[in-house]
C-alpha cells in the first residue's frame, strides 16, 4: 500500500485521519485508519450475512475487463439470481450506467483522488440498495494492481482480473494482488491467438509461485466464451455460503419464548 501518497485518506475516512489527537504521527495516523477500515469492514460482512448475501470484490488493472464480466455474468444469470453492483472509479458515472442497461441495480461511487475503495465508502453505497433482494453483490474496486489489495470492504471472496494484453507475468510484480485472490480470470482471451507473448500456462505458474491454490479461469466476456467455469465458481460460491450461514443459525441455542415469558413471570 502507498503511505507516501495520500491515497489511504478517502472522502469515506476523511474524518478520522484529521482527528485533532495530541502525539499523533504520521504513522499513527495512517495505523489508526486501517484499524477503523477494519471495524468498518467486520460490520459491512455483518449487512451482508444478515440478507444471505454473497459479496465479490473485483480488483485488476485499470480496463482489465471487470465491468464487461459484470456485463456477461448478469446476462447469464439474470433468469436465477438478483445481482447488485458497486461501482468504484475516480470519476464518472459510466461503469453503473452500462450496468444499470443490463436491468442491474447499480450505485456508483466516485473516489475524486482515491485509487481503491475502503469499508466506509462501501457502508454509504450499501444504504442504497434492497440489499434483501439482492443473491450476489458484486464490488469493482479502482482499477489499480496495487492498493486495493490492503483495504478490507467486508467482502467474502477476491476475484483478480489479469488481460491476456498485459503480460503472463503480472503475478510476479504485483504478488500481495494476486495473493489476495480467491479466484483468478484471464480475460480476453479471445485475442490470445494474436497474441503470442502471453502464455497462460506461465501465468500460472507465477501465480503458483506465490505459494496461491487459487483456481485459474480463462474466458473472453466480450465473445461470450468460456464463462462457464466463472458461473460454476460464482454459484459454488454463494451456495456454500448460504450453507454455512444456515448451520450457524442451527448451532445456535434454540430460545423457547414460552419459557423465557414464564421465567420472567409474564407467562399464563
Ligand atoms: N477483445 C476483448 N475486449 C474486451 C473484453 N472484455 C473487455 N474488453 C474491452 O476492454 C476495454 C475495457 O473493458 P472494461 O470492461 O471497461 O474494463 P474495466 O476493468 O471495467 O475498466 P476500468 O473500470 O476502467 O478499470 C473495453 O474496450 C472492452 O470492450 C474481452 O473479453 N475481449
Ligand atoms: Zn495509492
Ligand atoms: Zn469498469
Ligand atoms: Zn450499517
Amino acid at each position: 500500500m502507498c503511505n507516501t501518497c495520500g491515497c489511504n485518506i478517502t472522502p469515506g475516512n476523511r474524518e478520522f485521519a484529521y482527528k485533532p489527537v495530541n502525539g499523533m504521527t504520521p504513522v499513527s495516523v495512517l495505523k489508526n485508519l486501517l484499524a477503523k477500515n477494519n471495524d468498518q469492514a467486520e460490520h459491512n460482512r455483518r449487512h451482508f450475512d444478515r440478507h444471505r448475501l454473497l459479496t465479490v470484490n473485483l480488483m485488476s488493472s485499470p480496463g482489465a475487463g471487470k465491468t464487461a464480466l459484470l456485463e456477461a455474468s448478469i446476462d447469464a444469470l439474470r433468469d436465477k439470481y438478483r445481482i447488485g453492483v458497486i461501482e468504484g472509479d475516480l470519476e464518472t458515472e459510466n461503469d453503473a450506467v452500462r450496468i444499470r442497461a443490463r436491468g442491474a441495480p447499480a450505485y456508483q461511487i466516485t473516489t475524486g483522488s482515491a485509487c481503491h475503495l475502503d469499508a466506509h465508502m462501501v457502508h454509504d453505497a450499501l444504504h442504497e440498495f434492497p440489499l434483501e433482494e439482492l443473491d450476489i453483490l458484486f464490488i469493482e474496486n479502482v482499477g489499480n494492481l496495487v492498493c486495493p489489495a490492503s483495504f478490507d470492504l467486508g467482502q467474502h471472496r477476491n476475484v483478480t482480473l489479469l488481460s491476456v494484453t498485459e503480460g503472463d507475468d503480472k503475478p510476479a510484480k504485483y504478488p500481495v494482488m494476486f495473493r489476495a485472490a480467491d479466484a483468478v480470470i484471464l480475460t480476453k482471451s479471445d485475442l490470445l491467438p494474436v497474441l503470442d507473448d502471453f502464455d497462460p500456462a506461465r501465468a500460472e505458474l507465477s501465480l503458483r509461485n506465490l505459494g496461491s491454490r487459487a483456481p485459474v479461469i480463462r474466458l473472453s466476456a466480450r465473445k461470450n466464451l468460456n464463462l462457464g467455469d466463472w458461473l460454476d465458481w460464482l454459484i459454488g460460491e454463494l451456495v456454500q455460503k448460504r450453507g454455512k450461514l444456515a448451520a450457524d443459525v442451527l448451532a445456535q441455542p434454540v430460545a423457547d419464548p414460552q419459557s423465557i415469558l414464564s421465567n420472567t413471570g409474564m407467562g399464563g
